[in-house]
């Protein structure tokens, strides 16, 4: 009975672990050039969307290489799964003065 017990207890607290790692997800706008918000903090396994809410085309290219969108209009969007820790900047190839940073670390 006793060993029964402790095998409940250890998948109940493996579900425990596995809720708390689930990952997020994210949703950055890009408007008036800018990323909205500049700089944004995650987890490891979160995902970012980029949303283009302006009228003008804009990308999303990460300086390391670690991510590269295709031109984004109005209303498209863009997703990057982050599973490394580390700090990302990026910016929009077409207006290099837009700058964004992603920072991913483990709560
Ligand atoms: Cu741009």
């Amino acid at each position: 009975m006793k060993i029964i017990r402790t095998v409940e207890f250890a998948v109940a607290a493996l579900l425990l672990l596995a809720g708390g790692a689930r990952a997020e997800e994210h949703k950055l706008t890009i408007k008036d050039f800018m990323f909205m918000p500049m700089a944004l903090t995650i987890a490891p396994g979160d995902t970012v969307t980029w949303v283009n809410d302006d009228g003008e085309p804009h990308t999303v290219v990460s300086l390391d290489g670690t991510f590269r969108s295709q031109a984004l209009d109005e209303n498209d969007h863009f997703t990057h799964a982050f599973s490394q820790a580390g700090t990302f900047r990026y910016l929009c190839s077409i207006h290099p003065r837009m700058v964004g940073t992603i920072t991913v670390k483990a709560p």
